[in-house]
C-alpha cells in the first residue's frame, strides 16, 4: 500500500519507505518486491567530494536545471561517516530549501543507523524507492571521506567528483582512489584563485590514465555553484556520459555489477545475522572449545559452521 501511495506521488509515503530502508526494517523484503517492477527507470547521478567543496549547492542548482527540463528529481544526501543526523545534513536542508514546496522534487537525508549492511546496502534500496516514486533523475550526494563514499558512488550511473581550487584536492583524489570512479570532474568555486591550476592538474592526471579506444575519458567542468554558473555545462557532461553509457552497453553492465553488489551485501548481512544467532547457541561454543584445545583447526571449524548454516 505504501508503494502504491508513493507511486501516486504521496511524499509522506516516500518518506516512510525511505525510513523503513534506513532502519533496516523487517518488512523490507516485501517493499523490495513491490518496487522491483520500477527498477532501472531513473538516471542515477552521484556527487562526491571533500567536505565543503560545494556538493549541496551544486545539487540544489542541478535540481533547478533538471526541473526546468520538466524532469522529476529525487535527492539523497548520504552521510557515511556519521550514524546520526548531523550538522552537515541540517545545512543541506537549508541549502536545498529552494525546492521544498516543489511536488516534482523529493529531498532526503540518510544516515547509516541501524542498517545491517550499512549505507552501501541501504542507499541502493532508497534509490529504488525514488525510482518507484517516479523520479527521472536521482542525485546522490556523499561526503568524500573514504571507502564508504567510493561504494556509494559506485551505485551511480554517472559519478561527479567535485574539487575546489587550493584544497590540494587533485592529489587527495588520487589517494582516495577517486580518480577511478569519476566520470565527470567538477572544479567548483572557480571564482577562487587557483582554478586554472586545479583544472590543469586534473587534466594531467586524466592524460596519465590508460584508456582503450572508445573508453570514456572523464570530462572536466568548471562551476561557481554559489552563483549558478557552469551548471548547464555539468548537465551537458552528465547527458554526454549518459549517451556514452547507452551506446557502449555500459549502462547494463554497470547496473548488473551494482545488482551483484546489492545481492552480496544483503546475503552477507543475513549470513552475519545467522552466525550472530549461532553465537548464542551451543554450536559455535563447542567448535571454539575444540579449536582452543587444539583438537580441531579453525578452517575445519569454519567449514562445519558453514555446513550448519546451510541446514
Ligand atoms: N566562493 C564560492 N563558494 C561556494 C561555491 N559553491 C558553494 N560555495 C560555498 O561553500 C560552502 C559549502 O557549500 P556546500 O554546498 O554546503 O558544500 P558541501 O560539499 O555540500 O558540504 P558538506 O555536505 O558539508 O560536505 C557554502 O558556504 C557555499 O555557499 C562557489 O562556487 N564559490
Ligand atoms: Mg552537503
Amino acid at each position: 500500500m505504501l508503494v502504491e501511495r508513493a507511486r501516486a506521488g504521496d511524499p509522506r509515503a516516500v518518506a516512510r519507505l525511505i525510513t523503513l530502508v534506513e532502519s533496516g526494517d523487517e518488512v523490507l523484503p516485501q517493499v523490495a518486491a513491490a518496487l522491483a517492477p520500477y527498477s532501472g527507470q531513473a538516471q542515477v547521478v552521484g556527487l562526491t567530494g571533500s567536505p565543503g567543496v560545494g556538493k549541496s549547492t551544486t545539487t540544489n542548482e542541478l535540481v533547478r536545471a533538471l526541473r526546468a527540463q520538466g524532469r522529476r528529481v529525487g535527492v539523497l544526501a548520504v552521510d557515511p561517516s556519521s550514524p546520526f543526523t548531523g550538522g552537515a545534513i541540517l545545512g543541506d536542508r537549508v541549502r536545498m530549501q529552494d525546492h521544498a514546496t516543489d511536488p516534482g522534487v523529493y529531498i532526503r537525508s540518510m544516515s547509516s543507523r541501524g542498517h545491517l549492511g550499512g549505507l552501501s546496502a541501504a542507499t541502493p534500496q532508497a534509490v529504488r524507492v525514488l525510482e518507484g516514486a517516479g523520479c527521472d533523475v536521482v542525485l546522490v550526494e556523499t561526503v568524500g571521506v573514504g571507502q564508504a563514499e567510493v561504494e556509494v558512488a559506485s551505485l551511480a550511473d554517472t559519478t561527479l567528483v567535485l574539487l575546489a581550487p587550493g584544497m590540494g584536492d587533485a592529489i587527495q583524489a588520487v589517494k582516495a582512489g577517486i580518480l577511478e570512479i569519476a566520470d565527470v570532474f567538477v572544479v567548483n568555486k572557480a571564482d577562487r584563485d587557483g582554478a586554472d591550476a586545479t583544472v590543469r592538474d586534473i587534466n594531467g592526471m586524466i592524460a596519465l590514465g590508460e584508456r582503450g579506444p572508445g573508453e570514456w575519458r572523464p570530462q572536466v567542468v568548471r562551476s561557481i555553484a554559489a552563483r549558478g554558473e557552469g551548471i548547464d555545462d555539468i548537465v551537458a557532461a552528465i547527458d554526454k556520459h549518459r549517451s556514452w553509457l547507452v551506446e557502449h552497453d555500459e549502462l547494463r553492465r554497470r547496473r548488473e555489477a551494482r545488482a551483484a553488489a546489492e545481492i552480496e551485501a544483503i546475503a552477507l548481512g543475513a549470513l552475519r545475522a545467522r552466525i550472530g544467532s549461532l553465537r548464542d547457541g551451543t554450536g559455535l561454543a563447542a567448535l571454539a572449545g575444540r579449536v582452543a584445545e587444539g583438537t580441531l583447526d579453525p578452517y575445519a571449524a569454519a567449514g562445519e559452521l558453514l555446513a550448519e548454516l546451510g541446514n
